[in-house]
C-alpha cells in the first residue's frame, strides 16, 4: 500500500482495502447525504465518496475513521496495534514538528476579501434537528499568541452568510484560552479551517494536549507535516489540505449558533457563539470536500475512542498486564469494555474500578473473558445475558463525577457509574466451553 499523506492517498488506500463506497447517484446536501453516510456507518459499509452532490461540482467524502478497519488503515497499522500506535504518538517525546514549505496545493485558487464567498462551499445540513449548514469535519488551525505554538481543534461552524460563520468554542478549549490570554480578549483572533486532510491530522486534532497537535500527526507519519503560512492570517496550515478558509474570530460579536447533533446522540442547545469573519477561501483544483456526520461513529472515534483508549489500557494493565480494552463508538465514549484472563475471582471488579478512574467520562464498564469479542456488541450482550448474576456481579458508584453532557448526569456531571463483571464464573456452575464456529473466508465458498 502506498503511504498516506493526504486525503487522496487515504481514499485510494480505503478503496484498495474494500473500505470505500462510491456513491454516484446525486444526493441532496440537506439530510440525504448524511442519511446515506450514517446508514453506511451503521451497516458496516464503506466510507462514502459522494461523487454527485446537488448544487455543487465538488465531491464530498465522509466516514474515513468510522470503524476499527479504517482507523488501522489511517494509522498504517494492523487492527490489534491501534492502541499501541496511539499510545506511542500521544507521548510528547515522540512528536515530530511540522515543516514549513513555500507552496501548498490549496494556493491554486485563492479568493480574498469580498471575492471570498462561502455559500459556494457544499456544506451539508446533517441531522433533522440541526440548525443549518455546518462545517463539522474542518480542522481549526490557530496559534498561541503568547508562545507561538500551533494548535489544532474541531469547532463546529454554522454558516450565516457569504462571509460569516458562528464558531462554537467551549470554555476548556485552547482557542478560548488563546483569545482570553491577550491584553484585549475581544480583539479579532486569526484562524484557518483546513478541510480534506490526511487522517493523521484528523486524528491528531481530536487530542487534548498541551503540545501542537500537528506534532502528533507527524509522529503518526514518521515525518513532519508540511505546512504553509495562510494568505491572510499568520497561522501554519497543512499544505495538502483540499480547501482552506481563513478568517477572524470576533469573540465579543456573538450570535445564535446551533443546535447540532452531539456526540451523546441528542441535539445540543442553541449557543450564543463568537462569529467568524471570512478573509479568504482557497482550494486546490477539483477539490474534495470532507464532512464528519455529527453524533455518529466517526465523531466518537476521533473525539472519544482513539485519543482515550491508551490511558484506559494503561490503568487496567497496571492491575492485569494482559488485559485489553475498547471504548465502543456506539456509546458516546461513556462505556468501556475490558477483556481479561480471569484467575482471581474478584479481579474483574478491580479492573472495572480502574477503568472508571482513567477518564471522567467512563460510566459503564463491562468486563469480559478472552472468548468474547470486545468489538462486537452482540458478543458483549451474549456475555451480559449468560455470565451476569445481577445481584452479585455488579456494583454502582452513585454520586461520582462524570461528563457534564452525560444525559443521565446532573448539570455538574454528577452521575452513577456501574461496573459489571460479565466473566464466566465456573466456580458457580460449569457449562463447558462456548459454542464456536471458526470464521471461514467466504470468498472461497460463494460466487464460485
Ligand atoms: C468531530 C468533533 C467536533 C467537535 N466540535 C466541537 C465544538 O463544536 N466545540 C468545542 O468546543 N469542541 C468541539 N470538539 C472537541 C474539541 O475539538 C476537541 O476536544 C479538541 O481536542 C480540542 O482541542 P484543544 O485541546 O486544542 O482545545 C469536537 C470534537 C470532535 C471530534
Ligand atoms: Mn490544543
Amino acid at each position: 500500500m502506498a503511504s498516506i499523506h493526504n486525503l487522496r492517498t487515504f481514499i485510494a488506500a480505503l478503496e484498495e482495502a474494500g473500505q470505500l463506497a462510491r456513491v454516484r447517484r446525486p444526493v441532496s446536501l440537506v439530510h440525504e447525504l448524511a442519511d446515506v453516510a450514517a446508514t453506511l456507518a451503521r451497516s458496516g459499509g464503506g466510507a462514502p465518496l459522494f461523487e454527485a452532490v446537488q448544487g455543487s461540482n465538488w465531491p464530498i467524502f465522509a466516514g474515513g475513521i468510522a470503524n476499527q478497519k479504517r482507523a488501522a488503515i489511517a494509522l498504517g497499522c494492523a487492527e490489534p496495534e491501534i492502541i499501541d500506535v496511539m499510545a506511542r504518538v500521544l507521548e510528547p517525546a515522540n512528536g515530530i514538528p511540522p515543516v514549513p514549505v513555500e507552496s501548498a496545493v490549496w494556493q491554486a485558487n485563492v479568493r480574498t476579501g469580498a471575492d471570498a464567498d462561502v455559500t459556494q462551499l457544499p456544506l451539508p445540513t446533517h441531522s433533522r434537528g440541526d440548525g443549518g449548514a455546518f462545517i463539522t469535519g474542518g480542522v481549526i488551525v490557530s496559534k498561541d499568541p503568547v508562545t507561538g505554538r500551533g494548535n489544532l481543534s474541531y469547532n463546529r461552524m454554522l454558516r450565516t452568510g457569504p462571509r460569516g460563520f458562528g464558531f462554537n468554542v467551549n470554555e476548556w478549549r485552547h482557542v478560548r484560552q488563546f483569545m482570553d490570554s491577550r491584553p484585549d480578549p475581544a480583539a479579532p483572533f486569526p484562524i484557518a479551517v483546513a478541510i480534506g486532510l490526511d487522517p493523521a491530522i484528523m486524528i491528531a486534532a481530536g487530542v487534548r494536549t498541551d503540545e501542537d497537535e500537528l506534532t502528533i500527526a507527524g509522529a503518526i507519519r514518521g515525518q513532519g507535516v508540511p505546512v504553509r503560512r495562510g494568505v491572510t492570517v499568520d497561522v501554519d496550515i497543512p499544505a495538502e489540505a483540499e480547501i482552506v478558509i481563513e478568517g477572524l474570530v470576533h469573540p465579543a460579536q456573538t450570535s445564535p449558533e446551533g443546535p447540532l447533533a452531539e456526540f451523546h446522540g441528542y441535539h445540543g442547545e442553541l449557543w450564543d457563539s463568537p462569529t467568524v469573519e471570512v478573509t479568504a477561501v482557497c482550494w486546490r483544483d477539483a477539490p474534495i470536500f470532507q464532512t464528519i456526520i455529527p453524533g455518529w461513529y466517526e465523531h466518537i472515534y476521533i473525539g472519544n475512542v482513539l485519543p482515550r483508549e491508551p490511558l484506559l489500557r494503561k490503568f487496567v494493565r497496571h492491575i492485569n498486564p494482559t488485559a485489553n480494552v475498547h471504548i465502543p463508538p456506539y456509546s458516546n465514549g461513556f462505556s468501556a469494555i475490558v477483556q481479561m484472563r480471569r484467575d482471581n475471582p474478584g479481579q474483574p471488579k478491580n479492573l472495572a474500578l480502574a477503568a472508571m478512574t482513567a477518564h471522567v467520562n467512563i460510566k459503564n464498564v463491562i468486563v469480559v473473558d478472552e472468548d468474547v469479542n470486545i468489538y462486537d456488541p452482540a458478543d458483549v450482550l451474549w456475555a451480559l445475558t449468560n455470565r451476569v448474576d445481577w445481584s452479585l456481579d455488579i456494583f454502582t458508584v452513585p454520586g461520582s463525577q462524570g461528563h457534564e453532557m452525560d444525559p443521565t448526569a446532573n448539570q455538574r456531571g454528577v452521575h452513577t457509574k456501574i461496573g459489571i463483571d460479565a466473566t464466566y464464573k465456573r466456580e458457580r456452575r460449569e457449562y463447558g466451553s462456548r459454542v464456536s464456529y471458526p470464521p471461514v473466508d467466504l470468498s472461497e465458498y460463494l460466487n464460485q
